[in-house]
C-alpha cells in the first residue's frame, strides 16, 4: 500500500472591520478589562496578516477566511430592530448596547474555535471530517456558525473524501468551542495519532453561580463526546478529560490558553486538567503502543509560570510548528518576550537538547490578545494528504501576493480608530459593510465563492 504523507495547513480568520471591545466573552478577562476601550481594526487586521506572511513564510499551507458581513442584519432584524436602518441601530444601542456589540463582533477571527477536526487517517471511514462549532454560549460568538461551515465548505468542496458535517444542535449541554479544545499529538509522518478532548466542569441545574464559581465552562463533556463520534475516530484514540475549575475561573476559557501540543510533543500547566498524571499516562501509554515513539510530555509548574501569568502572557496560546520534524518553531505573542518566568522557561525549552523547540519569534498581536486571542486562537489547524492537499480551493490560499493585496484593502478600508459609540452611527456600519463588500469581492474572484449580490445592504 502506498504511504502518504500528511501535511498541516493553517487557517486564520481575516479580521473584520468591526473589530471592538464589547466585553463579551464568558470568562474571558482580557475581554471584560478592554470592554468599551478604544479599537484599532485596521491594526489588528495588518497584525494578523503579518502572522499570516510569517507562517507561510516559515513554509506552512497558510489559508484564509474573509470577515464575515458585520452588522449582521437579518439576526437584528430578527430580534425586531427592523425599519429604517440608521433608527434600528440607535434603537439597538440605546436599550441594549450589548446586543448592539454582539450583531458587530468581529469574534470571528479567532478561527481555533470555528470547528474541530480530524485527518482521514484516523478516522474510521477514512474521510477528513470537520465538525463546526456550534459556540452556542456566548451571543455574539453563535452568530458565526452557518456562516464559518459554508466558507469551510467552499474551502474542502473539491479535497476527495473531505466532510464538513452539521454543527451541534445549538443547546447548552451540547456547546462546543472547536479545536480550541482538542489536542491531537501524533508521529513524525503525521499519520498515527491519538485525541485529547477537554471539556468543562458540569454547569447545568446548578444554580446560580455556577456552584459557586466564577466561570462556567464554555465545552461541555456532552459536546466533546458527540463532537468526537462525529468525526469517527476509532474509540481506543480518545481521551477525555476535564479542564480544573481553578484554570477555568482564572481565566483559562479555552484549554489552547493552558496547553499546546504539536507532532509528540505536549506542553501543559500544572492546573490545566483535573487528575492529570492518570489521563496523560493513559495518553503516553496508547501513543507509544500505536507509533513506538514516546509522548515527550513537559509539565510547567505553578513555580515556574503561574496560572495567572499564563493567562496574561498566552505563553501557551502560542503555535508550535514543525517543517522539520526535528526542528520545531514556536510562535509566542510579544507579551512573553517582556515576561521573565516565560522567557526563562523558553530558554530553558531551547537549551535543551532532547526538546524539539529549536527557534521562537515574537509576534505583536495586541489588538487581538486584548479581547482574549493570540497567535493559536487565531488559526485552525487541518493535515491533508499529499493527494488531498491540491484540492483546496487556492481562492482561499493565503500567499505572498494574496497577502500584500488584502493589505493593501485593509489599509484603504479599515478604520484605524473605533470607539464604542460608533457602532450606533449608521455610515459606520455601511461603511464597514463596504469594506467587507471590497474584501469578497476580491476573494470572490479567485474562489468563486463570495459574491456580493444577495441583500447585504439593501
Ligand atoms: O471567545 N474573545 C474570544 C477569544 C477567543 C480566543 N480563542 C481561543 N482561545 N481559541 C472569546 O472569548 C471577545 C469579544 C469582545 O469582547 O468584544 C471574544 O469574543
Amino acid at each position: 500500500m502506498m504511504r502518504l504523507n500528511f501535511t498541516e495547513i493553517n487557517i486564520d480568520g481575516l479580521i473584520g472591520p468591526t473589530h471592538h471591545y464589547g466585553g463579551l466573552g464568558v470568562g474571558n478577562l482580557a475581554s471584560h478589562s478592554s470592554r468599551q476601550k478604544d479599537s484599532n481594526p485596521r491594526a489588528a487586521a495588518l497584525e494578523g496578516l503579518a502572522k499570516m506572511h510569517l507562517l507561510d513564510s516559515l513554509g506552512i499551507p497558510q489559508f484564509h477566511l474573509p470577515p464575515l458581513m458585520r452588522p449582521n442584519w437579518p439576526w437584528l432584524e430578527s430580534l425586531g430592530f427592523t425599519g429604517d436602518r440608521a433608527d434600528a441601530l440607535k434603537r439597538c444601542f440605546d436599550l441594549s448596547p450589548t446586543l448592539l456589540s454582539a450583531a458587530t463582533s468581529s469574534a470571528f477571527m479567532w478561527t481555533a474555535n470555528a470547528a474541530t477536526v480530524a485527518p482521514s487517517c484516523d478516522t474510521h471511514d477514512q474521510r477528513l471530517q470537520l465538525v463546526p462549532a456550534n459556540l452556542c454560549c456566548n451571543l455574539h460568538r453563535g452568530q458565526e456558525t452557518m456562516d464559518r461551515r459554508d466558507q469551510l465548505r467552499a474551502l474542502f468542496a473539491a479535497v476527495p473524501d473531505a466532510i464538513v458535517h452539521e454543527p451541534l444542535p445549538s443547546v447548552f449541554p451540547l456547546r462546543d468551542e472547536g479545536a480550541a479544545n482538542h489536542i491531537r499529538v501524533c508521529d513524525r509522518a503525521g499519520l498515527n495519532a491519538v485525541h485529547l478532548f477537554v471539556y468543562g466542569p458540569p454547569s447545568e441545574n446548578s444554580g446560580s453561580r455556577f456552584m459557586g464559581r466564577q466561570f462556567m465552562g464554555r465545552q461541555s463533556e456532552l459536546a466533546s463526546r458527540q463532537v468526537a463520534k462525529a468525526l469517527q475516530v476509532m474509540e481506543s484514540d480518545l481521551f477525555f478529560v476535564q479542564q480544573t475549575v481553578q484554570a477555568i475561573d482564572a481565566g483559562v476559557f479555552h484549554n489552547d490558553v493552558i496547553s499546546m501540543s504539536n507532532g509528540n510533543l505536549l506542553i501543559y500547566h500544572e492546573h490545566a486538567f483535573e487528575h492529570s498524571d492518570t489521563v496523560i499516562a493513559s495518553l503516553a501509554s496508547r501513543f507509544h503502543s500505536k507509533t513506538n515513539l514516546e509522548l515527550k510530555t513537559i509539565l510547567v509548574s505553578e513555580s515556574q509560570l503561574s496560572l495567572d501569568e499564563a493567562v496574561k502572557t498566552y505563553l501557551f496560546n502560542s503555535q508550535l510548528i514543525s517543517t522539520d520534524p526535528d526542528a520545531m518553531q514556536l510562535i509566542c505573542p510579544e507579551q512573553c518576550r517582556e515576561s521573565v518566568p516565560c522567557m526563562a522557561l523558553i530558554q530553558s525549552w531551547i537549551d535543551d537538547a532532547t526538546n524539539p523547540i529549536k527557534r521562537v519569534h515574537f509576534m505583536s498581536l495586541n489588538e487581538s490578545m486584548a479581547n482574549g486571542g493570540g497567535p493559536a486562537c487565531l488559526r485552525l489547524r487541518a493535515s491533508l494528504s499529499s493527494s488531498q492537499l491540491p484540492h483546496l480551493n487556492k481562492g482561499f490560499r493565503a500567499d505572498a501576493a494574496c497577502i500584500s493585496e488584502l493589505t493593501q484593502l485593509v489599509e484603504r478600508w479599515y478604520p484605524s480608530r473605533l470607539t464604542f459609540s460608533d457602532l450606533r452611527r449608521i455610515d459606520f456600519a455601511e461603511h464597514s459593510q463596504h469594506a467587507v463588500e471590497a474584501i469578497w469581492k476580491h476573494v470572490g474572484h479567485f474562489c468563486g465563492y463570495f459574491s456580493v449580490d444577495s441583500d447585504t445592504s439593501r
